[in-house]
């Protein structure tokens, strides 16, 4: 986009607090301006390198030299950089992975973050892990077997344990802190855990997937990190054929499949390599997260060849499984009717991302 230096130079203006207004007085900076604030070094970061003035903001932060910060876009969202107000800073820690932050927000609550990124806040975490968990789920008659992939929060669990049919639940998470870090500050996900059905496996997750049984499951979930850094494979073809293998026919996998607003390329790629991967149906479906980038998450629905699934028209409804509702809390998010909302798409996601278009099972009509 043009003119994007010339704006950066009007932001370092406000650096020092103030903003000139032309004529020599200065004014209080507009609220507007504090998210550009957090886009240049400052003294004032003293907490995190994500918190400047009391605002954590999405973009990353890496050290060059041990004195001198450099503040970056986030390549998965360059341009902006969404900011919460943060009350108090709770844990930050560094595993062999990444680097964990958990703070109290002013409108949020409790939000958890990994390199720099917002993973789940406790007010709108319901939205993500209940649509997640049940697109899939009460896709299937009867689900037995699922897989969490990622997940080290506990939330998709809590929410794939409403089903009374499922008997075992296997999760792989690579990060053991994460699991530890949400149980102590998230016991409203970490309770995920407590279910005897579930089995936790600390490791690489292809591996995991590669030593599974051809035809396990009859439903994987991956809720992954965004595919820059570790989770790069989870986007990949490879990755995607470890799960087929790994699923039943007709079989089914819900995968984290980032925002329409901002990666409309990537999803015309995952799109691809599922369509080619998964001979059943592949569609898409999307929710509405305040704190993630641009306020909105997708998720691809894949289903191995075998009997057909119609993601759109769930066969499995939630309102017709006993004490699913209230399972250890009450679904905040999900029914079923925002189960076949989830799957309409607006045309300028038609347009751009044309491998919606190729099949007879996609949410376009021919
Ligand atoms: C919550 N259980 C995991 N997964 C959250 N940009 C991702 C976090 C980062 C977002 C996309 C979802």
């Amino acid at each position: 986009m043009e003119g994007g230096a010339g704006r950066g130079l009007e932001c370092q203006k406000t650096m020092d607090g103030k903003a000139s207004n032309g004529n020599g007085s200065e004014k209080a900076i507009p609220s507007c301006c504090l998210k550009a604030r957090a886009s240049a070094p400052e003294a004032e970061a003293k907490c995190h390198s994500t918190v400047v003035s009391g605002w954590f903001s999405e973009s990353q932060s890496r050290s060059e030299k041990a004195s001198k910060k450099v503040y970056f876009n986030n390549p998965m969202w360059p341009g902006e950089a969404h900011s919460l107000k943060v009350e108090k800073i709770l844990y930050k820690g560094k595993s062999e992975f990444q680097e964990i932050l958990v703070f109290e927000s002013s409108t949020y609550g409790k939000v958890l973050v990994l390199d720099g990124i917002i993973q789940l806040s406790e007010k709108d975490e319901c939205a993500y892990q209940e649509m997640i968990a049940h697109l899939p789920l009460c896709s299937i008659p009867s689900p037995k077997t699922v897989l969490v992939v990622g997940g080290g929060d506990g939330g998709v669990l809590r929410e794939v344990s409403r089903h009374p049919s499922v008997e075992h639940i296997d999760i792989c998470e690579i990060d053991k802190m994460v699991v530890d870090v949400s149980k102590k500050f998230f016991p409203q996900l970490s309770v995920g855990f407590q279910d005897p059905r579930v089995h936790l496996h600390i490791g690489d997750a292809t591996e995991f997937l590669r030593h599974a049984p051809k035809g396990k499951y009859d439903a994987v979930i991956v809720d992954s990190s965004d595919p820059v850094g570790p989770a790069q494979e989870l986007v990949e073809k490879p990755f995607f054929e470890t799960i087929a293998r790994a699923l039943r026919p007709g079989g089914v996998l819900c995968n984290m499949a980032e925002s329409m607003w901002l990666h409309t390329h990537l999803i015309q790629d995952m799109i691809s390599v599922c369509r080619e991967t998964f001979k059943g149906s592949v569609n898409y479906a999307w929710a509405s997260v305040p704190t993630y980038p641009s306020g909105v998450i997708g998720f691809l629905l894949c289903s191995t060849e075998g009997p057909p699934v119609d993601f759109k028209n769930p066969v499995n409804s939630i309102e017709k499984l006993e004490g699913a509702l209230k399972h250890k809390r009450e679904l905040r998010f999900y029914n079923s009717e925002m189960h076949s909302a989830a799957f309409a798409l607006p045309p300028f996601l038609r347009r751009e991302v044309s491998a919606l278009c190729h099949s007879s099972t996609s949410t376009l009509p021919r």
